[in-house]
């Protein structure tokens, strides 16, 4: 295999990959065995490293993708072949839509016969397939060059913008032996796998310029910047420029939802009503409504303009003009901003932010009321002021949120108080993160995990309370069940199958987890609800709550309801 001097010690390539993700610092794998990697997933762990085998590669995959998120390290998933593969190749794709680094690794039949089609097991051409859905894909033939192919591969997810990469290692790869010295020097250590990327003097003097001549400046803080681990850079530009901001989704906390600059409030004001709109980390795309249209449609709307600082240079002027773009990573955009701020930096005027105040106040103290009110049976809002609470308690709680009542709720009611504690369906608004996430979120952190579910959305990954007892994580999972998609109340006009949106009714969702060893609640009060929550969270046990909500609570896809083409017909 090499021209190297021969020695008595081989290795394999087997302990190439290992050896060669242990040396970037990559200590955990999210996957499922299965031929041809199952006894790459024992070696991993005797030599050390954490293996976390779950039931369906999708949910390994979420997981090696908010790993990604929480780390700054690429998440690293393992499957098997063609299904496999396929399995996995879902949650790569949100991986790169979302901006999260991570590596898929699948094993792969022959090349000799899969490029001839001659019927391998589990035969497909995989690298072509995932070339179109991530950021890189590579594959690697001969061991001696897994160094390379793993160092490819990490800078691919991590450099830039970061995203998916896919690595495909055919059978017979790992089985190849060559000398252990040679392997050892063919292995890479990224050196500074996600370089800074300083902006231009004139493009932050520019976008200094903009935001020094609003009269009504916005700052929006998206996930990007929860990802840039820029927290204090971030919340020196907020506090000095006195610029009010809104967080994005997963930005929640970055700044605690409590600072007395958020108008996460009077989002809709704020969107309509800011001329100037600096965009940190996040996109303007449909979550934005693409920076048009009537979301934006105020009295600035001809002559608003947009600072974005991204560091994808091609992001720029993706839906509308960028007067002032700033390319590079947020860190060091941010530093030069405000230390381009100045010691005689003007606040923004006291009109715009009062008339913002006195906005959220009012909706604020709306909510207040709503919260305080306690239905029989429990809505939304009733049960989600109980984890409104525990989070305020435990701030370090890490949050996982799906459904589409259960989340767009859980957005505005649960308030973040720490960065990256939010964790969620993201840009495509996919259904089945939850488990993924909360595995990954508990692995990666040790903290506890509120994974807070639509009934619906539990249903994608639930068999993955097996994964949750069996490596007895911290996880508390709150079933939002009211019967059905949306809610349970849709009647099928014909009779017989009950209604497309409808579920078993009552579904004793917590059996699943006491099924596996862990502790499962059914909760119809806050009162329930709360002991339950507390329980958990105290005990670090693995817990299922299945929380009864009323049936008629929710809305058709929640606060898209928009989106589904028979309300846009009407409109
Ligand atoms: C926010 N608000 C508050 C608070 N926070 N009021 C009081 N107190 C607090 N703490 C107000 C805020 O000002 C808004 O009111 C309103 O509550 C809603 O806020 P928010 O932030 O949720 O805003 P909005 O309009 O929903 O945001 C648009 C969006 C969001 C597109 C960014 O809906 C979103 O992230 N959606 C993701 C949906 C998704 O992916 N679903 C997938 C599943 S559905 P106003 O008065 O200011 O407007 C599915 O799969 O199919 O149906 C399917
Ligand atoms: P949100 O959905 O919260 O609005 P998006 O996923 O749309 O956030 O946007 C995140 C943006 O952040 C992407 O355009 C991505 O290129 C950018 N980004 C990610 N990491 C960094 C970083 N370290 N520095 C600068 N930009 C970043």
């Amino acid at each position: 295999m090499t021209n190297d001097t021969p020695s008595e010690d081989t290795t394999d390539g087997f302990h190439l990959l290992i050896d060669a993700l242990k040396l970037n610092g990559i200590d955990t794998i999210f996957g499922l065995p299965g031929i041809p990697i199952t006894d790459l997933t024992r070696m991993a762990q005797a030599e050390g490293m954490r293996m976390i085998s779950f039931r369906h590669e999708q949910h390994a995959g979420n997981a090696a993708a908010a790993a990604g998120f929480l780390t700054q390290k690429p998440g690293i998933c393992l499957t098997v072949s063609a299904p496999g593969f396929l399995n996995g190749l879902t949650a790569l794709t949100n991986a790169t839509t979302n901006c999260f680094p991570m590596i898929l690794i699948s094993g792969s039949s022959e090349r000799e016969i899969v490029d001839l089609q001659q019927g391998d097991y589990e035969e497909m051409d995989q690298l072509a397939i995932a070339k179109p859905l991530c950021k890189a894909a590579f594959r690697v033939l001969h061991a001696q060059d897994i160094g390379i192919g793993i160092a490819r591969a990490i800078r691919s997810a991590l450099s830039g913008r970061p995203g998916g990469v896919y690595l495909d290692l055919p059978a017979k790869l790992f089985a190849q032996t060559m000398d252990a010295a040679a392997g050892k020097r063919s292995l890479v250590k990224v050196v500074d796998p996600a370089p800074r990327q300083i902006p231009a003097p004139d493009a932050v003097q520019r976008a200094l310029d903009l935001l020094k001549g609003a009269k009504r400046p916005l700052i929006v803080l998206g996930k990007g910047a929860a990802y840039a681990q820029a927290d204090a850079e971030i919340r020196a530009l907020i506090e000095k420029s006195g610029i009010p901001y809104l967080p994005m989704s997963m930005a929640k906390g970055v700044l605690p939802d409590t600072h007395a600059q958020s108008a996460a409030a009077t989002r809709s004001y704020v969107l309509a009503e800011a001329d100037v709109v600096m965009l940190v980390g996040a996109r303007l795309n449909w979550l934005l409504s693409h920076g048009k249209g009537k979301t934006w449609g105020g009295a600035n709307a001809d002559t608003r303009q947009f600072i974005q600082i991204d560091i994808s240079p091609t992001e720029m002027d993706s839906n509308v003009p960028i007067a002032a773009p700033l390319v590079g990573d947020i860190g060091s955009c941010v530093s030069a901003l405000v230390a381009g701020l100045g010691a005689n930096w003007a606040k923004p005027p006291t009109d715009w932010t009062n008339a913002i105040t006195e906005r959220k106040d009012k909706n604020l103290a709306k909510m207040a009321a709503t919260l305080a009110l306690n239905p029989v049976p429990m809505n939304f809002h009733s049960a989600l002021n109980v984890i409104r609470n525990a989070v305020k308690a435990r701030p370090d709680a890490i949050v996982v949120n799906e459904g589409a009542n259960t989340l767009d709720f859980t957005r505005s009611i649960v308030d973040m108080y720490e960065p990256r504690k939010r964790l969620d369906v993201g840009t495509w608004g996919i259904m089945g993160i939850g488990m993924g996430f909360a595995v990954a979120a508990a692995v990666t952190t040790g903290k506890p995990v509120i994974a807070i579910e639509g009934d619906s959305a539990f249903g994608f990954s639930g068999m993955e309370v097996e994964t949750i007892c069996r490596y007895n994580l911290p996880v508390c999972v709150i079933v939002f069940n009211n019967n059905g998609v949306y809610k349970g109340t849709d009647v099928n006009p014909r009779g017989g199958d009950v209604a497309p949106t409808v579920f078993v009714k009552n579904a004793r969702y917590e059996m699943m987890m006491q099924a596996f060893g862990g502790v499962g609640v059914l909760a119809k009060t806050p009162e329930d609800l709360a002991k339950a929550l507390d329980e958990a969270i105290a005990s670090g046990k693995p817990t299922l709550i299945n929380a009864m909500i009323d049936e008629t609570a929710g809305t058709e896809s929640g606060r898209i309801t928009s989106l589904n083409p028979q309300t846009a017909k009407k409109k």
